[in-house]
């Protein structure tokens, strides 16, 4: 024990040390003690472009508050301006720094930046080989953004003037022509200039050579200074609500060699730990399932040799229920992990965990704590993802009808959600004439209003596994196709995911019915409107497109407009898809039939065209058949264990008891894959490192294990259902907020991203992708500041993934053993 302690001074002592100044360390990152500066860690990726989330990093006592440090076009870049490719990357410890070459094409023009460790601050520096191009010239500068959410409402000093930062976007703009402003990507426009031919763009808050940002807050300090350039702030938000605010120095006209010269010393605590991370389930947990809270510590922080378990009393006060020791589970990534195990306590009660000086939030242990983890999806979240209808609550209205004058047939285009319309239509359609009928049920995909087809397959057919194995009854949502109406807490006689099932069923038969196949997407035309938040049924104006009118202009009945903001159907055909929308019909007719048989009857009648339209042009398609035939077998030899065994186990209610036995083998495998993860991290789950944070990954693998559980429970024991909910609910790293804006939780997540995010709120019931992994070593999911999709959205696929996965687990807890 003292020999420990006395290691952990030693360690102390020699980090203090390093601590004093900026250091590159194994990672290729600047570090000192509360600092960390990411030179291109992560590089920006050309899918989204602008994600926030690339160039030059600063982590700030832990939290990501400063990135997009790059040479940029724009005085405020969003989403769909240019970003520069990285096309080299030099680490030179000796010289302590880090060289980036960038390049964009569209310009022909390349930049370096070269960052060095100077002291407690490091230089960055922007060199030149060639002159800035005439066409970007007083355009292109040195970019650097701060979070708005970390920095509102905080002081800053331009060379000597006070100020502070404004808490919502106040500040000035011009309008000037559109033949001034650099090309956004692939030639898409984000802002609809009102027929003026102009842009707008913002002018600084302030201008200077010194700045000093937040005085006030120690942990968000930091100074930044130029002698050869202008320092310039502006605020992002003037032009998009996910906007931040970006400091900048315009790169000079005419010159080569070293051209911008910036000093930034963020300041550093002394002696900074961050504080524990202490993860836990915020929705509770029943008596009998294990509790083992998981600690997320900073790796200078000593670790306690105990914790204890507190429980509040009735009358109010509290009382130590049990202490444990603290269990040390290792490194993984920057920080270090260790957990505490009060399984043994199984007393009814309201319990908060003690670390140190640490303690949590209150939790529920209780036999009841996961009744209503589904409630808020089902009632709440999904409903106002219904398209096609007004959507009442109460005295709110989420959305008026959207999409009122139908789809037309998309033109051969490229598309800005990553779409794509091939050279032929594939339809009887002319190019933008209107196809009729498609105006009907469907979901909002995600934080934004289209139908991806795919995506609506997937959550017809969750929503037909959670009814044909469970059933569930809850009717809370008021759902009138006739009256175009849906009205949320009002019981109307028939379960809502049967009218789910249906709503999703009447826009794949319409496609089927009207194109003839399936569409890939039913999105925007203009980008301009994609971008857009607020009630849906304003994204378009509800007129007919018509081309001979002016933009902006009516026709004398009121029918029609100029304005070329209609919806656009993607057509072109793809029997893969038209394969799964056929299966989905079947298994919709087999549900819908003695519910709704003129549509059951309409789903059956598609299934059985498109299967053999599909395996017909299959054949016809030989060539593309095999390719495609040799990347099934790969899957399946190379596949993931937990799609293969979820196939398996999804067929049993249909098969008999020797297939159930055959299957015995691959679910010891599993069993032992799942028991795996315990030593892979400390939360015992998959964890995604892409760039969209991997809750459909999580939710998929407790679909698996929970009815993995329920067909060989002497396999996979009840012990391991609760991996899932723990890290859905707050057992995870960053933070330990649960995911889920949930009934139940004591400390759900506050805000996400949905088509409510620009009042920095959420649409209850919605699951969050969860940590977002940063190169090299960071997760992150910002409660704050809701605009990353990679670790806010929730998406009408996924959403409905975690209903399966909360009804199959209910079932599992609540079920008498
Ligand atoms: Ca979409
Ligand atoms: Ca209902
Ligand atoms: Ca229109």
């Amino acid at each position: 024990m003292q020999k420990l302690f006395l290691l952990s001074l030693t360690l102390l002592a020699t980090t203090v040390c390093r601590a004093q100044d900026l250091r590159l360390n194994d990672r290729e990152y600047f570090e000192r003690q509360g600092v960390n500066i990411l030179v291109f860690s992560n590089s920006f990726n050309g899918g989204f472009n602008d994600e926030k989330n690339s160039g030059i990093e600063i982590i700030h006592h832990g939290v990501r508050t400063i990135q997009g440090g790059a040479v940029r076009l724009n005085n405020t870049p969003e989403q769909w301006d240019l970003v520069p490719k990285m096309t080299s990357r030099k680490v030179d410890k000796d010289n302590q720094s880090i060289e980036v070459a960038m390049r964009y094409d569209d310009y022909d023009f390349d930049s370096r930046v070269v960052v060095t460790a100077k002291g407690k601050a490091v230089e960055i520096a922007v060199w030149l080989d060639k002159p800035v191009p005439e066409k970007l010239a007083g355009e292109a500068g040195f970019n650097l953004e701060f979070l708005p959410s970390q920095y509102w409402l905080k002081t800053f000093t331009m060379d000597g003037r006070l100020n502070r930062f404004p808490r919502y976007a106040t500040s000035q703009t011009i309008t000037r022509p559109n033949s001034e402003k650099p090309r956004q990507f692939k030639g898409f426009k984000t802002y609809d200039d009102r027929g003026t031919d102009r842009f707008v763009d913002p002018i600084p808050l302030e201008k200077g050579h010194h700045i000093l940002i937040a005085s006030d807050a120690p942990e968000r300090m930091i100074r930044i200074s130029s002698e050869d350039a202008e320092l310039q702030l502006f605020d992002g938000r003037m032009l998009a609500q996910n906007g931040w605010f970006v400091l900048r120095s315009v790169l000079p006209k005419g010159k080569t060699g070293k051209v911008v010269t910036w000093t930034v010393e963020p300041h550093a605590i002394p002696g900074w730990i961050r504080e524990p991370n202490i993860g836990f389930s915020q929705v509770g947990y029943i008596p009998e399932q294990p509790k083992v809270a998981v600690i997320e510590l900073d790796k200078l922080d000593k670790v306690q040799p105990t914790a204890s378990l507190i429980r509040i009393k009735d009358d109010g006060t509290t009382e130590e229920a049990f202490k444990g020791d603290i269990k040390t589970w290792g490194a993984y990534y920057k920080y270090n992990y260790v957990k505490f195990d009060f399984s043994s306590v199984k007393q009814p009660g309201i319990y908060y965990i003690q670390y140190g000086n640490t303690k949590t939030n209150n939790f529920l242990i209780d036999e009841h704590v996961y009744d209503k983890i589904t409630d808020a999806t089902t009632d709440v979240w999904v409903p106002i993802h219904m398209n096609h209808m007004y959507v009442n609550e109460g005295y709110r209205t989420w959305h008026g009808e959207p999409f009122k004058e139908g789809y037309l047939q998309a033109p051969e285009s490229d598309h800005f959600d990553l779409h794509r319309q091939g050279p032929t239509t594939d339809t009887k359609y002319k190019p933008l004439e209107l196809i009729p009928g498609l105006n009907i049920g469907g979901f909002f995909d995600a934080g934004d209003f289209d139908i991806e087809t795919g995506s609506n397959i997937n959550v017809v057919q969750n929503l037909i596994r959670a009814w044909e194995l469970f059933k569930p009854q809850r009717d809370e949502t008021f759902v009138s196709q006739k009256q175009r109406y849906v009205d949320l807490h009002r019981p109307d006689g028939i379960p809502d995911i049967l009218q789910f099932i249906e709503h999703g069923i009447l826009n794949l038969v319409a496609q089927a019915e009207q194109i003839g196949h399936m569409s890939s997407t039913l999105s925007n035309s203009v980008l301009d409107n994609y971008h857009h938040l607020g009630d849906a049924a304003s994204i378009t104006d509800g007129l007919h497109y018509d081309p001979s009118l002016k933009p902006y202009e009516v026709s004398s009945d009121g029918k029609r407009s100029g304005t070329p903001d209609d919806m656009w159907a993607f057509t072109t055909r793809n029997p893969r898809l038209d394969l799964q929308a056929a299966g989905v019909f079947t298994s919709a007719a087999r549900v819908l039939r003695g519910y709704n048989d003129d549509l059951a009857e309409r789903a059956q009648r598609q299934a059985d065209r498109l299967r053999s339209e599909a395996e017909q042009l299959l054949k016809e398609q030989k060539v593309r058949r095999d390719r495609q035939a040799d990347a099934d077998f790969t899957w399946l030899i190379g596949g993931n264990i937990t799609n293969k065994l979820q196939t398996a186990l999804d067929s049993i209610p249909m098969k008999d008891e020797a297939y159930k036995q055959s299957l015995r083998p691959l679910v010891k495998e599993f069993a032992d894959y799942v028991k795996g993860f315990d030593k892979n991290n400390p939360y015992g789950v998959p964890i995604g490192l892409g760039n969209w944070a991997g809750v459909n990954m999580v939710l998929n693998f407790g679909i698996a294990v929970n009815y993995a559980h329920l067909y060989y429970p002497d396999i996979v024991s009840k012990d391991e259902i609760y991996r899932v909910t723990n890290w859905l609910y707050g057992c995870h790293p960053y933070h330990n907020y649960s995911f889920v804006a949930v009934v139940g939780a004591a400390r759900p997540k506050q805000v996400f991203y949905g088509n409510n995010r620009a009042d920095f709120s959420a649409i209850p019931g919605n699951v969050a992708p969860g940590l977002l992994f940063r190169q090299p070593d960071h997760f992150e999911n910002f409660d704050d500041w809701p605009f990353l999709w990679g670790q806010n959205e929730g998406t009408i696929a996924g959403n409905t993934q975690y209903i399966i996965f909360g009804t199959s687990f209910k079932n599992l807890v609540t079920k008498q053993q």
